[in-house]
Formats: structure tokens, C-alpha cells, sequence
């Protein structure tokens, strides 16, 4: 697999939390992230829900444009959608950096993860709690980001399921170096350094940071939360 070079110098800067724009004011976007830029996020997360993978719709493509002017910052575009197949390309074109497809739709991601690096953007494999790991397992290698779903995907501000660690240490043992080791969902300062240990390096979090009055200070909180060996 070709490096995606800018993946080896995020990683390289991890512990990262992984802002995401859902629990963000989407009435006052360009200041959200303005204030999420200043309090020092090296990439931003956003959630596309299309109502059938999920029960719940978020945004599209437009909003992905929208924020692509507004920010240079990486975009890592989490697809939560039965056909993620048909929209890599618009979502690329959109301006994601990182586009990471659900291996519940997917027999062999393999042809998709090409397709996303072949777009010249970062693959990245999500799965689900109740998904064993068996099913990503093969194709941990072919990613540059997994991302371990720590609730059922849907909707922000739910609680934690520790079941996950165990699976991401799996990934983390399993997982060529500059992989970005992901988790989604209820990361907070309660959860942040068992994920930490078993082995993440990337932490998305919505409502425990944008929940939150500083930003700053809640990035560096959650950071040095982070900053245990594995
Ligand atoms: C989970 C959601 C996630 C998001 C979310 C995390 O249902 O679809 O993919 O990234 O923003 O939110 P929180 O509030 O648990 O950190
Ligand atoms: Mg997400």
C-alpha cells in the first residue's frame, strides 16, 4: 500500500482529538470553527447520515463545501451511509481529506478503499459495536484510518460502550505504524484514557468538546487525558 505522506505526520503528532461539527452550533459554523482552529484542532470531524444506515440524517455535500472554505484544516468525512460507493467522489470533490466507508455494507472494502486513495484522499474503515472483528480484521492493512464505533452510530451525546477496547487493541496490534486508530462516540474524560491505553491515537469527540464554554482548554484537558502508553 502507497503512504499517504500528510497520514505519517498527523499520526506522528497524536495524541489527536478529532473535533466533530455535530454537537458544533451549525447556526454559527464559520465561529465554531474559527474557535476550534484556535484551540488548536489539527483536523475536524464531520458525520454524514443518510436516514437508512443510520435513523438519522445530518448533513451533505454543500455543508462539506461550506466548511472546506472556511478551514484548512484536514476534513475526515465519516460516511455512515448503505451506499457509501455511490458518493466518495462527490465527498472528495467536496474537499474531504479522509473518507472512511462502514464495512457493515461492504463484502470486500478493498476496491472502495483503492478508490478513495486513488481519489488522492486518506481510506478509512469504520465498524460498529456489535460488528465482530473478524469482519474488519482482513483489511486493517488496506486502511489509513480504523475508526471503532464506541456506540451505535447515529446520533451525538451517547454513552460509551467499553466493550470496544478490546477491539482496538486488537487493531493497534494488528495495524501497520502510521495507522490512525479512531474512536467515535462518548469520548469524554471519562473514557478518553482506556481508549488511550488500549491503543487509539485518535479521538473524535462531539458534545465533550463543543459541550463545552473553552474550547481550548477542553482540547488540551482531553490531550493530556490522552497521553498514556498504550
Ligand atoms: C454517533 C455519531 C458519531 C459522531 C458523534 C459523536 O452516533 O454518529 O459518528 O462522530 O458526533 O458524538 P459524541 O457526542 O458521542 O462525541
Ligand atoms: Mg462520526
Amino acid at each position: 500500500m502507497s503512504e499517504i505522506r500528510w497520514i505519517a505526520s498527523l499520526v506522528a503528532k497524536c495524541p489527536l482529538i478529532n473535533p466533530s461539527l455535530l454537537a458544533a452550533d451549525f447556526g454559527n459554523l464559520e465561529r465554531e470553527i474559527r474557535r476550534i482552529e484556535q484551540a488548536g484542532a489539527q483536523i475536524l470531524h464531520l458525520d454524514i447520515m443518510d436516514g437508512h444506515f443510520v435513523p438519522n440524517l445530518s448533513v451533505g455535500i454543500p455543508v462539506v463545501e461550506a466548511v472546506r472554505r472556511i478551514t484548512e484544516l484536514p476534513l475526515d468525512v465519516h460516511l455512515m451511509l448503505s451506499e457509501p460507493q455511490k458518493y466518495v467522489k462527490p465527498f472528495r470533490k467536496a474537499g474531504a481529506d479522509v473518507i472512511t466507508v462502514h464495512i457493515e455494507v461492504l463484502d470486500d472494502p478493498r476496491p472502495l478503499l483503492d478508490e478513495i486513495r486513488q481519489l488522492g484522499a486518506a481510506a478509512g474503515l469504520a465498524h460498529n459495536p456489535p460488528t465482530p472483528m473478524e469482519k474488519s480484521a482482513p483489511f486493517l492493512r488496506d486502511a489509513d484510518l480504523v475508526l471503532t464505533m464506541s456506540v451505535m452510530p447515529g446520533f451525538g451525546g451517547q454513552v460509551f460502550d467499553p466493550a470496544v477496547l478490546e477491539k482496538i487493541a486488537y487493531i493497534r496490534e494488528h495495524s501497520a505504524p502510521n495507522t490512525l486508530i479512531s474512536v467515535d462516540g462518548g469520548v469524554n474524560e471519562n473514557t478518553i484514557a482506556d481508549c488511550a491505553r488500549a491503543g487509539a491515537n485518535l479521538f473524535v469527540a462531539g458534545t465533550s468538546v463543543f459541550g463545552t464554554a473553552d474550547y481550548a482548554e477542553r482540547m488540551r484537558f482531553l490531550t493530556n487525558a490522552a497521553m498514556v502508553a498504550p
